[in-house]
């Protein structure tokens, strides 16, 4: 008996053994098939879905416009990643719009009405004033000076839209505008970019401002956060932030400089923060909305450089990009093939300092004594 054990015990262990090893494998085999096929995937991985889309504020008399766009768009971009269109007006759509537009893409598509909270003077505004602020600016000869529909969508943009109860559903956003074009093939999605590297602001172009239209805008967010030392606390040191974006002079004066915000693709949670609804509020109460023409650009651009670090900030080289006379193309010779803007057209290219020259003495009554791109103050604030 001793010999019969002696000699079977080791086989007893060898197959144990064996049956353990098939085990582990089979399991292994369940839980990799469960997991591609069940997209089992925790919130931060690479691949899990994105809640986000386009936004766009738009009139139905812009709708040859913003086909031109979502057409470009689409062949860039969309047709591969199948994001939704939000889109936004003061009025009501009309149906050709909303079948024009729906038919140009394969993707969802909403279309939504801003309410007079959004759109509207709040009541503490002096409307007679704010009409006399209009013609001043309008004499000095500012883009939009007398414009009051311009006020109201600079607000909505700096105030508004995030919390339009369209975008609840969504973290992130890509604003385009009718009238733009897109130049190249983006291959992957900017939205997962914009996540996976805990980016929280995007842009292409950054420029500097018609300081007639923003005189007390710094003086008052600087108000703000003296006013609120709790606010201001939570926000990055000056050297973590991109205040040297915004300010020459280490936060004493504003220099005009801001992102484009005819392009962003952003994260909604900036806005949503109750730091930036609190500042926001701050601003609306001081009414420069419409005594003086603050721009969303210069709102956005401030906020985010006081409230974000600056590696939450990217911006996008390859994505080209034309708005009115300016155009970001990409220069190095690997998107040659994915673009079809001329780099010469860049605004940062030396062959179109004529037209800037021309343009700076076009705009001479206005402050413009820097040059109008204000790439180079962005790279100078990463450092
Ligand atoms: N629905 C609506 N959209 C507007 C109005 N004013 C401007 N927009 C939109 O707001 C965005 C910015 O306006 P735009 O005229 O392009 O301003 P600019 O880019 O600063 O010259 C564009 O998408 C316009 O279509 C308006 O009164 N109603
Ligand atoms: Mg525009």
């Amino acid at each position: 008996m001793r010999w019969f054990s002696g000699k079977v015990t080791p086989y007893v262990f060898m197959t144990a053994g064996i049956i353990l090893v098939i085990m582990s494998i089979q399991t292994f085999f369940t839980i990799s098939h469960t997991t591609s096929t069940q997209e089992v995937m925790s919130p931060m991985s690479d691949n899990a879905p994105m809640k986000a889309c386009f936004v766009v504020l738009v009139r139905n008399s812009e709708l040859d416009g913003i086909a031109t766009t979502i057409r470009e768009i689409e062949s860039t971009f969309n047709s591969k990643f199948d994001y939704p269109y939000v889109f936004l007006n003061d009025e009501e759509f009309t149906s050709e719009f909303i079948e024009t537009t729906s038919a140009l893409t394969k993707s969802v598509t909403k279309y939504g009405k801003v309410d007079n909270q959004m759109w509207g003077y709040p009541n503490y505004i002096n409307q007679t004033y704010a009409a006399e602020c209009r013609s001043q600016l309008q004499q000095q000869g500012i883009p939009y000076g007398d414009s009051e529909s311009y006020r109201h969508m600079c607000r909505f943009q700096s105030g508004f839209f995030f919390r339009h109860p369209m975008l609840d559903e969504y973290d992130y956003y890509w604003r385009i505008e009718p009238y733009v074009n897109y130049y190249c093939d983006i291959d992957y999605d900017v939205f997962k970019y914009m996540r996976n590297n805990g980016k929280k602001y995007g842009f292409t172009i950054a420029f500097r401002e018609y300081m007639a239209t923003v005189p007390t805008l710094w003086q008052t967010v600087m108000n703000f956060r003296k006013e609120n030392p709790e606010v201001a606390s939570r926000w990055p040191t000056k050297k973590d932030s991109l205040i040297n974006f915004v300010s020459d002079n280490n936060g004493d004066s504003y220099n005009g400089c801001h992102f484009w915000t005819n392009f962003e693709i952003a994260s909604l949670e900036l806005w949503r923060s109750n730091d930036y609804l609190k500042l926001f509020s701050y601003l609306d109460q001081q009414g420069g909305f419409f005594y003086e023409r603050w721009g969303d650009a210069p709102v956005h651009s401030i906020a985010a450089s006081l409230m974000l670090r600056k590696d939450e900030f990217h911006f996008f080289n390859d994505i080209g990009y034309r708005h009115t006379a300016y155009t970001h193309c990409p220069r190095e010779p690997e998107f040659r093939d994915k673009c079809s803007c001329d780099p010469a057209s860049d605004m940062g290219n030396v062959k179109i300092s004529i037209m800037k020259n021309m343009l700076r003495l076009l705009t001479l009554l206005i402050d413009y004594n820097d040059p109008i791109n204000c790439f180079a103050e962005f790279k100078k604030a990463l450092n």
